[in-house]
């Protein structure tokens, strides 16, 4: 059997987040900041670092079978790739920013003006379907201090929490794409196998991180009132308690609609209600 190789960020924003995942599905490896590869011990798999503009190609061409990047790496460099698996971190979008005095209004102001970018590509298909001619300026970095200097009149750069735009006088004015790490790879990859198990293994993992492990008390006359509240993988599991008329209900709870549910299963009785990270679900 072929070693299987994942490509990922050798350092930077999505670097350990990407460890943190593999090495959640079991994986064992050292994440070696000074080398290149990087082989798993239980699993036929080598972990690549790299660049993260440069994971699409070596996906793409075959040299890595699987890759972890932003999709704004990915809609920037325009290869062909599979798109596996959102992976649910490294959210961000590509917005176009204006200085806080530019009163602009409408997105066809920009015509006839000059945008600086590390986006070029992706900052042009958004314009041409707009129907906007504008100049777009690519620089290698620091593309928030552009416009401060003169050498533009707006952006479009990644923002996450704003605060970049906002220590430098700019206000987002147009969103062009949001982005998060996700999981590529090649269509008619010779590790099929190899790969299918590895994305069950992601995907195992990122489902118990949407879900939290729920165990509560109820009386019986409350029971059924408590359990129309939980939706479980199948149903919840019932346990009798030393103290007669008790049970203990144990069940999963989504994430999203954590708090909610918690509130409502206290108002139908439920008591003493502990709740668990999980490790994985596997379905
Ligand atoms: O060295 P290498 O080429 O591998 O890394 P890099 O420097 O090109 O990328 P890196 O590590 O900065 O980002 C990797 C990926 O993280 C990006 O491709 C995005 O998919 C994702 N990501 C998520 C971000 C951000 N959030 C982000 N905020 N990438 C960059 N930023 C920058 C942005 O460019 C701006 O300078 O952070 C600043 C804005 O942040 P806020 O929080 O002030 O809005
Ligand atoms: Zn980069």
């Amino acid at each position: 059997m072929k070693t299987l190789k994942i490509a990922i960020q050798k350092s930077g924003r999505l670097n350990e987040k990407s460890v943190e995942l593999l090495k959640n599905c079991g994986l064992s490896f050292e994440n070696y900041k000074s080398s290149l590869i990087s082989p798993v011990s239980n699993f036929p798999l080598e972990i690549l670092f790299l660049r993260d503009d440069d994971i699409p190609e070596y996906v793409q061409d075959g040299i890595a079978d699987l890759g972890i990047v932003g999709e704004n790496v990915i809609q920037e460099t325009e290869v062909e790739v599979s798109y596996l698996q959102r992976l649910g971190f490294g959210r961000c979008s590509l917005k176009i920013a204006v200085p806080n005095t530019n009163d602009i209004q409408h997105i066809n102001e920009l015509n006839g003006k000059s945008i600086a970018t590390t986006y070029p590509a992706i900052l042009s298909k958004f314009l041409k379907e707009k129907g906007i001619k504008a100049d777009i300026r690519t620089i290698s970095g620091s593309v928030e201090i552009s416009p401060g200097l003169g050498l533009s009149d707006a952006i479009c750069d990644l923002v996450s929490t704003g605060g970049t735009l906002k220590s430098n006088g700019l206000k987002p004015f147009a969103d062009v794409m949001s982005s998060e790490a996700v999981l590529i790879g090649r269509k008619g990859s010779e590790n099929e196998e190899l790969v299918k198990e590895l994305i069950q293994r992601i995907q195992s993992v990122l489902r118990a991180k949407e879900t939290k492990y729920v165990v509560l008390n109820v009386e019986r006359d409350n029971l059924s009132a408590v359990i129309k509240l939980l939706p479980g993988i199948k149903s919840p599991t019932v346990v009798p308690l030393a103290e007669e008329n008790w049970v203990a209900v144990h069940t999963v709870i989504p994430e999203r609609d954590f708090w909610d549910r918690i509130s409502q299963l206290k108002q139908a009785g439920a008591q003493g209600i502990v709740v668990m990270p999980i490790e994985k679900i596997i379905l």
